[in-house]
């Protein structure tokens, strides 16, 4: 069944709260790499703009999985191997956490211990020396002029009240925006967020939260706390949507192969798809099983906790903005997603222009 078919029926039934129809346009914010959970997600979503099920508007770059500059890199071929790098322009963003850098990071280590998990960009320092994808750079793509902060701004005055952003990195590019233009705030249309824990353990160092907000907590707290319509995909949902073996060789064996399932054939397996339960649920708020409207923040204190999602089920301050309430997803349909992530995955690349 294709999406057109699920929103069809999504029309006669009740929305969830944050869920405001079609998802129309999408800017999406990443911590990009090549074929992980990030790049899965645009090719996903490169395929759900060809067949004009969302309007993709661009692509914001963030520190995560990778430092800035290489993410980027990637994400410039990425556009290419796609075939949309005429339609699609990938801005530069953060190169580093408003305040989580690499120097506090190491402090954190020598006073709370040392990584056990994962740290993404934080396993070295940044080298500023960039390596290419399986399939070589970007041969004729390069970064749009404008930056990351610059054209969400310019994007959601644009288009007021119609531009959801997609954010599945650190939260840093979207927290500088609504600082540096807060009259962005009220227009922007819906904010879907792969980020955070709630009740169950984190997965950055030692433990202390998603990786996504650990890295940088303040800008995550900024996102958190502004009067937006959120939708949070934490760890506790992404948790329980494994992918089997058999689905995985439905990618790396399909047949036709194409760019996408060739790099898939080579990742190391991994149970989690993280970022791309974020896409398929803004696109098909029927795939939500379990919804729940709850005050969600995040630790910010220097200490074990740095990080950390933190939850209340009512609004904790009186006179708080209703609208400050996230809406938090704890359990997807898994196999209408399974069914939805092997179609997109497996479809023609490069995609053709229409
Ligand atoms: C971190 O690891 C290093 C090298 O293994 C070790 O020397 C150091 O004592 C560890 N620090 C803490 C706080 O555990
Ligand atoms: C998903 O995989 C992880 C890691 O292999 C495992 O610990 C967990 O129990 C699995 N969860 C489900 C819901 O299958
Ligand atoms: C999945 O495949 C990997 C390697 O391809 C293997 O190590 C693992 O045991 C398999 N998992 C299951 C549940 O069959
Ligand atoms: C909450 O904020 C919205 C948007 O700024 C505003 O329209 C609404 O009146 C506010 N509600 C309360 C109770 O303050
Ligand atoms: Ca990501």
């Amino acid at each position: 069944m294709r999406i057109s078919q699920f929103l069809a029926i999504a029309f006669f039934l009740p929305l969830g709260w944050a869920s405001a129809g079609q998802p129309g346009k999408v800017i999406i914010d990443t911590d990009f790499n090549t074929i992980g959970d990030d790049g899965q997600t645009l090719a996903m979503a490169a395929q759900l703009h060809a067949s004009k099920e969302i309007e993709l508007v661009g692509l914001t770059i963030t520190i995560g999985n990778q430092y800035q500059a290489q993410g980027l890199s990637d994400c410039l071929k990425a556009v290419e191997r796609l075939g949309i790098e005429f339609q699609i322009g990938v801005y530069a963003g953060a190169q580093v956490p408003f305040l989580h850098t690499y120097a506090a990071f190491q402090l954190e280590q020598s006073l709370f211990g040392n990584a056990t998990q994962y740290v993404g960009a934080y396993t070295s320092t940044d080298s500023g020396q960039l390596v290419a994808p399986p399939d070589g750079f970007a041969t004729h793509t390069v970064p749009q002029n404008q930056r990351a902060v610059d054209f969400i701004i310019e994007t959601v005055h644009h288009y007021p009240n119609q531009v959801t952003i997609l954010a599945i990195g650190p939260l840093t590019n979207i927290a500088l925006a609504m600082r540096q233009d807060p009259t962005i705030v009220p227009l922007i249309k819906q904010i879907v967020i792969m980020g955070g824990q709630l009740y169950v353990p984190g997965n950055s160092y030692i433990g202390a939260g998603e990786t996504n907000w650990w890295l940088d907590a303040e800008s995550a707290r900024v996102v958190l706390r502004a009067e937006v319509p959120r939708k949070i995909i934490p760890l506790d949902l992404t948790d329980t949507v494994n992918i089997s073996n058999d689905t995985y060789d439905l990618i790396a064996n399909h047949e036709p192969a194409t760019p996408i399932t060739d790099l898939f054939k080579d990742i190391e397996r991994w149970p989690y798809v993280y970022d791309t339960v974020a896409l398929a649920s803004l696109v098909d708020p029927t795939l939500d099983l379990d919804e729940r409207i709850l005050y969600v923040d995040v630790e910010c204190g220097f200490n074990e906790a740095y990080g950390r999602g933190l939850v209340w089920s009512e609004d904790p301050y009186p006179g708080t903005n209703v609208t400050q309430l996230s809406s938090v997803i704890f359990k997807i349909d898994n196999s209408r997603f399974f069914d939805l992530y092997v179609d997109l995955l497996t479809r023609p690349v490069p995609i053709k222009s229409h």
